[in-house]
């Protein structure tokens, strides 16, 4: 154990934070959640910095979880998980479509950390490799501070929140594909700033009726997207795109969210 918190502090990130703030939920290390070993090492973080824009709890995200430098995928795996290729590995890109810059390692002992007060670091991980670990992870957490504030919009309308499912966060390239089939090539789920999202207070795995219309359907997605729109105005800095998508035979209906840095819709006809 002690071996492993020396190779992260190699890898310059901190073994664990704690917050000394009063109230509000600990975010720490991530053991800490399994109670079973006491951190070698505590910083203080400041409310500012756990607060995050959103003014939601976060954790202050990635300083204190384990991080691999992108230059750490080898022939596009870190380790056993498969990853895949940036379309900036293969070409010039704009500055948005440049590699991430490193991976957040997500094993199978802190994938519950809490990382905001709705989200967990698993729900933004990629469906796929389900037995291998560490997966690797690229998430922003001007991400998490959106998805946070559209909850809080949501609540200031009226609409409770006690769950928000992310359907898909980071993708990683090997999973998303090289585009097709009404999927793009340069998702912005590759590059750790998307996710699709639902509301599912009920858990029943799919859309609540949060427009109460008795109906589940593209409009309750539309409620997120009217949500991240006044997000948006009152956070420029957090523009991006928000799409609608409807139920298909494979999955109800989501809203994709992201913070691209300009502003996108899509999915509104009909
Ligand atoms: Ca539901
Ligand atoms: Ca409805
Ligand atoms: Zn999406």
């Amino acid at each position: 154990m002690r071996l492993r918190f020396l190779v992260r502090a190699l890898l310059g990130c901190s073994a664990s934070i704690v917050i000394s703030q009063s109230g509000g939920a600990l975010y720490a290390n991530e053991s800490s959640h399994q109670g079973a070993r006491k951190a070698p090492a505590e910083a203080v973080v400041t409310d500012t910095v756990r607060r995050g824009i959103s003014g939601k709890l976060r954790g202050p995200l990635f300083s204190y979880l384990a991080k691999r430098p992108f230059e750490d995928k080898v022939n596009g795996r870190i380790g056993q998980y498969l990853i895949g290729f940036w379309p900036g590995e293969q070409r010039r890109t704009t500055v948005a479509y440049q590699n991430p810059a490193g991976f957040i390692e997500v094993t199978q002992e802190n994938q519950n950390t809490q990382v905001s007060e709705h989200f967990r670091l698993r729900d933004f991980i990629t469906h796929d490799q389900a037995r291998t670990w560490p997966k690797y992870l690229v998430l922003r957490d001007e991400l998490v501070d959106k998805l946070e504030l559209v909850i809080q919009q949501l609540e200031n309308q009226g609409v409770v929140v006690r769950r928000m499912t992310v359907m898909s966060g980071f993708r990683t390239p090997q999973y998303n594909g090289p585009g097709g089939d009404g999927r793009s090539g340069v998702s912005r789920h590759m590059y750790g700033d998307a996710a699709d999202v639902f509301v599912d207070n009920d858990g029943d795995g799919r859309m609540d009726d949060l427009n109460g219309d008795g109906r589940v359907d593209h409009r309750d997605a539309r409620v997120i997207l009217s949500a991240a729109e006044l997000v948006e105005r009152s956070h420029p800095e957090l523009s991006g795109g928000v799409g609608v998508y409807r139920a298909t035979a494979s999955h109800g209906p989501f809203a994709h969210v992201d913070v691209r840095g300009w502003r996108a819709r899509w999915g509104l006809t009909g």
